[in-house]
């Protein structure tokens, strides 16, 4: 299932049922009064978001929502039905805007969050509802109102807790995989990862927290280069970066320079995403077991320049736990608290 983060759908709420126009029919009475009922009113259409989904994948293959129109009134006056409402589920962090005017609808950002987009239209009077003094037999109903047609544009944008960066093959997929409930795919070449991820990290006191993958990001992502900024958006709504860097990249050598070389792409692409709060970690320390001061150095030269450092491997595992502690004691605060209540 491929990840979408846009999508453009249509959606009607359902007509109202019309009013009735109808008169008693009673042995003996012959001429009954008015008893045409009410129509019902159209379905609603409702947006709700969920953890469940991670994409908009599904309205690739479904763009139009209707929903059911209310049927109309009846004699003995009895009211049509009301037509079913629909509700369109959609993942968290899902922006719904008017296709034609851009205006921003609704900014669905809880689990569970659901909003009433198109009220479905009114059922119409039934003749009995006219019946008056001076006239006692109205013989009009109303119409049912009619439902409205709305074309909006989806739009993703992740809300997770903690977004990891860093450059291909850092490690980022790994770590994911080692913090959290997701399988991502994770190979020996870069971008493996074509598209963001999310896990779920669970505590042993059942808090969690939401991490999320962030691919693509190399020298030139702001401006096009590897998957180009096609994902940063979905780091704009993380409130907390976790800067993954590869100790030992063949290439490199220098992770300092790896880490100013992303910093400068978030920049460019919004100078907001650098100020968000963020650690460095430094990854693979296992390919050089022996050399310890390497990466104390390493880890002193980011604290100088006010970042926080840790280092772990997420191969086997080393630093980890270290690294799940540091996250909860920052991203969980009521957790704080407790220690010091
Ligand atoms: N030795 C060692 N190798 C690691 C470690 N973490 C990841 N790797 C290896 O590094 C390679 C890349 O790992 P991924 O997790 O796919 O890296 P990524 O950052 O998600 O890569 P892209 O999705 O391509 O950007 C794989 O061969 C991993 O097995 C580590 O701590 N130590
Ligand atoms: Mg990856």
């Amino acid at each position: 299932m491929g990840f979408v983060d846009e999508a453009e759908i249509a959606v009607k709420s359902g007509d109202g049922g019309a009013g009735c126009i109808s008169f008693r029919r009673e042995k003996f009475v012959p001429k009954g009064g008015p008893d045409g009922g009410n129509g019902g009113k159209g379905g609603d259409v409702f947006f709700k978001a969920t953890r469940r989904l991670y994409s908009l994948y599904d309205f690739s293959a479904r763009r139009y929502f209707k929903a059911q129109n209310g049927r109309p009134g009846r004699s003995k006056n009895k009211a049509g039905k009301k037509g079913r409402d629909i509700e369109i589920q959609v993942p968290v962090g899902t922006m719904v805007k008017d296709k034609e005017t851009g205006e921003l609808l609704a900014d669905l950002v809880h689990d569970n969050h659901q909003i009433l987009l198109v009220e479905g239209g009114e059922g119409g009077k039934g003749n009995k509802h006219f019946t008056t003094a001076t006239n006692r037999a109205p013989t009009f109903a109303q119409e049912g109102q009619k439902g409205k047609e709305k074309r909006v544009k989806l739009e993703l944008k992740l809300i997770a807790d903690i977004g990891i960066i860093g450059l291909p093959n850092a490690g980022k997929s790994t770590l994911l995989s080692r913090l959290s409930n997701a399988h991502p795919k994770i190979a020996d070449y870069p971008f493996t990862t074509l598209a963001p991820h999310l896990g779920v990290i669970l505590f042993d006191d059942e808090q969690s927290l939401t991490i999320a993958d962030i691919p693509g990001l190399v020298e030139g992502a702001s401006s096009g280069k590897g998957l180009g900024h096609r994902f940063l958006q979905h780091i704009e709504r993380t409130s907390f970066l976790l800067h993954l860097l590869d100790m030992y990249h063949p290439h490199s050598g220098d992770v300092l320079k790896d880490f100013f070389i992303i910093q400068e792409e978030l920049k460019l692409f919004h100078p907001s995403l650098i100020k968000k709060d963020q650690v460095i970690v430094i990854n693979k320390i296992d390919l050089n077991p022996t050399n310890n001061k390497d990466i104390r150095e390493t880890c002193h030269a980011f604290n100088d320049r006010g970042f926080e450092c840790l280092s772990i491997s997420g191969l086997t595992g080393e630093g980890v736990e270290e690294l799940k502690q540091f996250l909860k004691d920052r991203l969980l605060p009521s957790n704080k608290m407790s220690e010091v209540g």
